[in-house]
């Protein structure tokens, strides 16, 4: 992706942070924000250097060295987490808020479009052999409270948060690895949790301590924000995107056409493209590496008929049969957009 000076200029002097990571587009000036370009989420594994950041304001990541977790008496260093059976999930991490800037009427926050999302190899302890080995698991602990490391500015609440116990049980990670590699600053070093099918606010980084309780966290973060429909928003909804398409073809001339799926369920049952408004859809092909919650990488052959100017919509299904809208579902914090997502193409003669 090259970057022209101005843009460079504008990471240099933006975010610190983003200076390792120059591909991304920072969003904002305060907390650390950016985005891939849609066109360099080409690859299965996302890697570090590209994959987003959100972060609600400028982070505070804990000192690595007199680091522990504690739940709550009990505390682990990261070598003692290191002795535990380890964990490993690919799977998607998306902001619930990712393509927030495309909803119309639009909302206020961060004005994401289509790269608030990535997917990448996480690696630790599940979640349950930590609490277990912490004392055990209370039956009446439904809640696992989650605290990290970062500050608030002045009176800005917290990021206090909390998830359904059963979930955290099920298949979440405390992960200190990310693509083979030690967390970074920005993806929350040294401990992060791993949610997978579920949006990023659930994935706390910095994480300094954990306590099972009977209530759910309360506050801004969980009684205002990340609610959708009226209820806590946990899964991420069906969607694909095209990141590679031309801009120019010729009729008659076939088109490699590609993107990648995913869900909140755990796997992607197909992908289809149409270039006649939604009428008729073709099948793409799914690469054929996969994970639960993990995204799908597809191709497709495009043949364009007559120059002109022709649309590309591609639409996903689930595994659980979901398909993906036309329209996205309009909310006032503009969460999980997921409409058809399309490209134009110029077809010459
Ligand atoms: N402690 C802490 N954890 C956090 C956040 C935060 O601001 N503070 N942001 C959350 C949100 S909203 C998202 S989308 C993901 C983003 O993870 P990433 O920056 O590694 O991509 O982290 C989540 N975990
Ligand atoms: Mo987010």
């Amino acid at each position: 992706m090259p970057l022209d000076r101005r843009e460079f200029l504008r990471f240099a002097v933006a975010a610190p942070l983003a200076a390792t990571q120059p591909h991304l587009l920072q969003m904002n000036g305060y907390p650390q924000n950016a985005e891939t370009p849609l066109e360099l989420l080409t690859d299965y594994i996302t890697p570090i250097s590209l994959f987003f950041v959100r972060s609600h304001w400028i982070p505070h990541p804990p000192d690595l060295k007199s680091w522990k977790l504690a739940v709550d008496d009990t505390t682990f260093t990261l070598a003692e987490l290191k002795t535990m059976p380890r964990a490993e999930a690919t799977c998607v991490l998306q902001c619930a808020g990712n393509g927030r800037g495309l909803h119309n009427p639009i909302v206020p926050g961060v004005q994401w479009r289509y790269g608030a999302v990535g997917n990448a190899r996480w690696r630790g302890v599940r979640v349950k052999d930590v609490l277990e080995r912490a004392g055990g698991i209370k039956p009446e602990a439904k809640h696992l409270h989650l605290f990290g490391s970062d500050v608030p500015p002045g009176k800005v609440p917290p990021f206090h948060r909390s998830i359904e116990m059963e979930k955290a049980l099920d298949d979440c990670i405390l992960a200190w690895e990310m693509n083979g590699e030690p967390l970074t600053a920005a993806h929350g070093a040294p401990l992060r949790l791993v949610v997978p099918g579920w949006a990023g606010d659930h994935w706390m980084k910095w994480l300094v301590r954990l306590s099972p309780r009977v209530e759910a966290q309360t506050g801004f973060y969980m009684d205002t924000a990340y609610r959708y429909e009226g209820k806590p928003l946990t899964e991420i909804a069906v969607k694909s995107n095209i990141t590679t398409a031309p801009r120019r073809a010729r009729a008659g001339k076939a088109q490699t056409i590609r993107g990648f799926a995913f869900s909140g369920a755990p796997d992607v049952e197909k992908v289809e493209i149409s270039d006649d408004d939604g009428a008729t859809w073709s099948a793409a092909a799914l690469d054929p590496r996969h994970a639960p919650h993990a995204w799908r990488l597809w191709s497709y052959s495009w043949t364009p008929r007559t120059p002109g100017a022709a649309r590309l919509f591609a639409r996903a299904t689930d595994s659980r049969g979901v398909a993906q809208p036309r329209e996205a579902v309009w909310n006032p914090s503009g969460y999980i957009y997921n409409a058809w997502h399309s490209v134009d193409v110029e077809v010459t003669a």
